[in-house]
C-alpha cells in the first residue's frame, strides 16, 4: 500500500465496497463511542485522511499490551485500522532486526518528523539507564530523541502510563511513566547516535507533547485503536480526564456499568468463592472487587470480542487501569470492611436512606472530578488531511 494513498484510496484498493467503507465508518463511530448522526462526518474525513507513521516502542513491560491488541481476528475493524496506519516500527511485530530495524526508525522520523504518532508501551527505568537498552541505546535516550519528533504520544498501558508493575513497591530500576520521564528528564540532552535527532532537536520541547494515556494491564485492543482511529479522523486528541485518559472509555468507573450492580444496591454478596452468593452472581465487593475505584470499560466494550470480562468470570476486578493498582492493599481485600460502609450504600441506592448520602461509590466518583480537557489541537494538519 502506498503511503501517499489517502485511507479511502487505500481501502478501496482493498476492495473495501462503500457499503463496506460505511460499515467500517460506523464500527470507528462505535469504537470512539459517538453517536450514529457522525458516521458521516468520520466517513468524509477518513475519505480525505492519509495515513499516519506510527512509531510504537516497548520498554520495561511483559507484552501483554501487544498480545491483547493481537488477539482482535482477522478480518476485525481493528485489522483495517492497522491497515491504514502506516505501523513503521514496532519492536514485537516488525519483521526487521539489527541494523535494519534501527534504520526503519530513523527513515519514519526523518521523513515524517513532527507528524508522527509514538505510541510506548512500558515504563523507563532510570536507577540506572542501562537496566533496558534496545541496539545499545537506553529507553531514556531512545524515547526523548523519538518524543522530540512526533505530534504525539500514546501510552499504552499501565506500566507506559504510570509506571505499571515495574514501578511497585520497592521499584528496583527506578521504572518511570513515560509523561513523568518527560517531565522530569526533558531537558536532558540524549546520548544519540540518530543523525535525524542531531538535525532537528535544537527546536523541541518534549516536556509539553500531549499525551493520551490508554492503562490497563492490559488496555482492552479496541480502546488502543479508538483512540488511534480518533487521530485518524478528527487530528485531535480526544477529550481527556485528569489522568490524561480519553473520557469515552475511563469516564465512567467499572461499577457504574456493573451487571452485578442491582446485588450491590440491594446488599446482596459473595462472602467466598464458592458460596450460594457466589453462585447466584451476587457482587464481588467483599471478595476485593476494585469496580467502585476503577475507571475503565471492561463492563461494557468487554474482551474477546465483546465475549466476557473478569467479573463477568466470577472474579474481582483487580483496578489495572489505576495508578499504583499493585500497591493498593491486596486484590482480594475489600476497599472498606466496614458494614456500616456497605449497608449505607445498598440503603442510599434502594432510595430509603437518600438523606445519609454517603454511597462509597458516588464518594469515590467525587474524589475523581472529572477535570476534562477540551479537544486539544495537536499541530498534525498535514497527518490528518491532504486535501
Ligand atoms: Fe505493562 Fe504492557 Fe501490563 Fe504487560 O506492554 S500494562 S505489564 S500487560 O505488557 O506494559
Amino acid at each position: 500500500m502506498s503511503k501517499d494513498q489517502t485511507i479511502g484510496e487505500a481501502l478501496r484498493a482493498r476492495g473495501v465496497s462503500r457499503r463496506g467503507f460505511l460499515k467500517f465508518c460506523a464500527a470507528t463511530a462505535s469504537m470512539m463511542a459517538l453517536p450514529p448522526s457522525m458516521v458521516p462526518v468520520i466517513a468524509a474525513a477518513l475519505e480525505k485522511a492519509s495515513r499516519p507513521s506510527v512509531i510504537w516502542m516497548s520498554f520495561q513491560e511483559c507484552t501483554g499490551c501487544t498480545e491483547s491488541l493481537t488477539r482482535s481476528h482477522s478480518p476485525t475493524v481493528e485489522g483495517l485500522i492497522f491497515d491504514t496506519i502506516s505501523l513503521d516500527y514496532h519492536h514485537t511485530l516488525q519483521a526487521a532486526s539489527g541494523a535494519a530495524a534501527e534504520a526503519a526508525r530513523e527513515a519514519a522520523m526523518e521523513e515524517n518528523w513532527g507528524k508522527y504518532i509514538l505510541v510506548v508501551d512500558g515504563s523507563i527505568p532510570v536507577g540506572d539507564p542501562g537496566y533496558s537498552t534496545i541496539a545499545g541505546i537506553s529507553n531514556m535516550d531512545m524515547l526523548l530523541e523519538t518524543a522530540a519528533g512526533a505530534a504525539a504520544i500514546v501510552s499504552v498501558g499501565s506500566c507506559a502510563a504510570f509506571g505499571g508493575i515495574p514501578h511497585a513497591d520497592p521499584n528496583p530500576t527506578g521504572a518511570l511513566s513515560v509523561r513523568d520521564l518527560l517531565q522530569q528528564y526533558g531537558d536532558r540532552k540524549p546520548d544519540t547516535h540518530s543523525a535525524v535527532y542531531t538535525a532537528h532537536s535544537t527546536d523541541v520541547d518534549v516536556k509539553n507533547k500531549p499525551i493520551i494515556n490508554v492503562p490497563g494491564c492490559p488496555p482492552i485492543p479496541v480502546v488502543i485503536t479508538g483512540v488511534l482511529a480518533h487521530f485518524l479522523t478528527f487530528g485531535t486528541i480526544p477529550e481527556l480526564d485528569e489522568l490524561g485518559r480519553p473520557m469515552a472509555y475511563y469516564g465512567k468507573s467499572i461499577h457504574d456499568r456493573c451487571y452485578r450492580r442491582p446485588y450491590y444496591d440491594k446488599g446482596l454478596f459473595a462472602e467466598t468463592f464458592d458460596d450460594e452468593g457466589a453462585k447466584k452472581g451476587w457482587c464481588l465487593y467483599k471478595l476485593g472487587c476494585k469496580g467502585p475505584t476503577t475507571y475503565n470499560a471492561c463492563a461494557t466494550t468487554k474482551w474477546n470480542e465483546g465475549t466476557s470480562f473478569p467479573i463477568e468470570a466470577g472474579h474481582p476486578c483487580l483496578g489495572c487501569s489505576e495508578p499504583d493498582f499493585w500497591d493498593g492493599g491486596g486484590f482480594y481485600k475489600a476497599i472498606s470492611t466496614s458494614t456500616e460502609d456497605i449497608s449505607r450504600t445498598a440503603v442510599y441506592a434502594i432510595g430509603a436512606g437518600a438523606a445519609a448520602g454517603v454511597a462509597l461509590g458516588a464518594l469515590n466518583r467525587a474524589k475523581k472530578t472529572r477535570a476534562v480537557k477540551a479537544h486539544q489541537k495537536v499541530g498534525i494538519d498535514d497527518l490528518e488531511k491532504d486535501g
